[in-house]
């Protein structure tokens, strides 16, 4: 019998190492023969750990578990399937997972991260394959007719970066990976490399081919240490099975891929200090132009693209350019990998075609509030996103739609908060984060935030209010013109959308200091 217990972070937050063990030891006290697989998370989080038990009818799910009920479970003949107050049914009639369209998560979850039989096994390495088939042009040409555009956050159309880069003058090329991940409720990027590694490695390689790399380096938070420890094995078996190397599947192209850790600032998400803190430096924004795709790393062409964008790669190249486009709403193409968290019932990950609603994403998914409250708004799009009312509940998820709205999708995080929230304090929490996280390069970030903090706690003072909501305004205009990369530049997004939607919780503090 074949049983799964995730090694995802998310598992391992709540018992899923002992979960395993416990599990083992009962298998052998009682003599069962047992094979004890490690997947990824499903990203169903309000259930793990989830267990997975292999039976005739398919994969049975018990959740969550924790270590205290494997006698029970074994007595309850869970090997074979059997009821259970834990047991779930068979994980893919879950409606949260069965709802979903999944292309770039297909198989988080499902496989072992660490077997690449498992990985080629459901369809691991095919795109690699189409892709040497053709030239990079042609390449490149699916990947604009797909319509992928980054889910890093600006959200620009892959196939023209990539081009930029095939086509700027340069003796060695580079591709970074990035995987900073640092909005916060974001989790996407770590459920690949945790749960799909190949799939962003494979990803990498037929980027670095198209775009004439040799070199690629995946920029990870040290925060991530499960990530780090499934990369570097899921590397070292890429590179034995002859994927990575000086003879990329036996086409004679080089490619060598490794991963360098950063220090875990905001900041060093951003493209252009994340390259610097590659270089060695500290992490502090360059001035563009020169675009990184034109003069990146060491001065040379670089194509940077974030772990989803380039898990996903894989899959248009297998299925082809039309599978992906043929999804989605507008000039938002194929799908997203929603990641609902915060003061949600049912946090997780959802990927389905854009221009599903929040309301679905909330409700039908997340199940409303955890606390049971009034849903009141929700932040998209990581720190530097808008705060969006429930009354905007029915917008689709569209970058076009969201961008009228004066908000954004970002990398796709969506963050709940019922109607305790005090809008005003999370508008000065904006501003201190800024604060904090500002590189220190330009005026308008590093003293407008800290400044922006100071006018904030008179508001809250109950302080000349109108004059200092006039004044917050102003700074706010300032910072998103003048700053140097969008850290500065969409602060002022959480905090004139808290402002805007809200209104009645920037005055309410005055009116209580009165
Ligand atoms: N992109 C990421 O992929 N991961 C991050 O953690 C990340 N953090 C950022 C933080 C700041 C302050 C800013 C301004 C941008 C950040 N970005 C991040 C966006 C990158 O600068 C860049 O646009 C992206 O990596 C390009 O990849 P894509 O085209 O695939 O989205």
């Amino acid at each position: 019998v074949t049983v799964y217990v995730p090694r995802d972070s998310s598992a391992l937050a709540v018992g899923a190492e002992a979960l395993a063990e416990a599990i083992q030891r009962e298998a052998a006290q009682r003599g069962v023969d047992l094979r004890l697989a490690r997947n990824g998370s499903r990203g169903l989080f309000w259930l793990e750990p989830l267990v997975e038990v292999v039976t005739l009818a398919g994969r049975i799910a018990y959740g969550p578990v924790q270590a205290q009920d494997v006698p029970e479970l074994f007595d309850a003949g869970f090997l074979a399937g059997g009821a259970h107050p834990t047991r779930l049914g068979p994980i893919e009639q879950i409606p949260y997972l069965q709802r979903q369209q999944r292309l770039t998560c297909a198989r988080v979850g499902l496989i072992d991260p660490l077997d690449l039989d498992d990985y080629l096994a459901h369809g691991g390495y095919r795109g690699l394959h189409r892709a040497l088939e053709h030239t990079p042009e042609e390449i490149i040409a699916a990947i604009t007719a797909s319509g992928l555009r980054g889910r890093g956050g600006a959200a620009f159309p892959a196939g023209i970066k990539w081009n930029t880069v095939r086509e700027a003058p340069g003796d060695v090329k580079y591709i970074v990976g990035n995987a900073d991940e640092g909005d916060s409720g974001s989790f996407a990027d770590r459920l690949i490399m945790e749960g799909d590694p190949f799939a962003l490695i494979e990803g990498m390689t037929i980027a670095a081919l198209a775009v004439g790399a040799t070199q690629g380096y995946i920029y990870l938070r040290v925060e991530y240490p499960h990530a780090h420890a499934t990369l570097e094995r899921a590397l070292a078996t890429a590179y034995r099975a002859g994927y990575l190397g000086a003879d990329v599947a036996g086409s004679g192209k080089r490619f060598d891929l490794e991963v360098r850790l950063g220090a875990g600032a905001y900041v060093c998400g951003e493209e252009t200090a994340l390259l610097e803190s590659l270089e060695g430096k500290r992490g502090i924004v360059r001035s563009k132009p020169p675009l990184p795709a034109l003069r990146g790393l060491f001065g040379q062409p670089t194509l940077v693209n974030n772990v989803l964008t380039l898990a996903t790669v894989p899959y248009i190249l297998a299925e082809g350019a039309e599978a992906y486009q043929q999804l989605g709403t507008g000039r938002s193409r194929g799908t997203l990998p929603i990641q609902l968290a915060g003061n949600i019932a049912r946090p997780g990950l959802i990927e389905q075609p854009f221009g599903i609603s929040l309301r679905e994403i909330l409700y039908d998914y997340g199940g409303g509030s955890a606390t049971g409250r009034p849903l009141r708004a929700v932040q998209v799009g990581g720190p530097l996103g808008a705060y969006v009312p429930a009354a905007h509940f029915d917008l689709p998820l569209d970058y076009e739609v969201f961008a009228a709205q004066g908000a954004v999708l970002g990398h796709g995080s969506i963050v709940a908060f019922d109607d305790t929230v005090d809008m005003a304090r999370m508008a000065r929490h904006a501003l201190a984060f800024c604060a904090a996280e500002s590189c220190g390069k330009c005026t308008p970030c590093r003293l407008g935030s800290t400044r922006g903090v100071e006018v904030m706690d008179d508001v809250l003072a109950g302080r000349q209010v109108e004059a200092k909501l006039a004044l917050l305004r102003d700074l706010g205009e300032t910072m998103r013109l003048g700053s140097l990369c969008a850290l500065g530049g969409m602060t002022p997004y959480p905090v004139l959308s808290a402002l805007e939607h809200f209104p009645e919780d920037f005055t309410a503090a005055a009116a209580r200091s009165r």
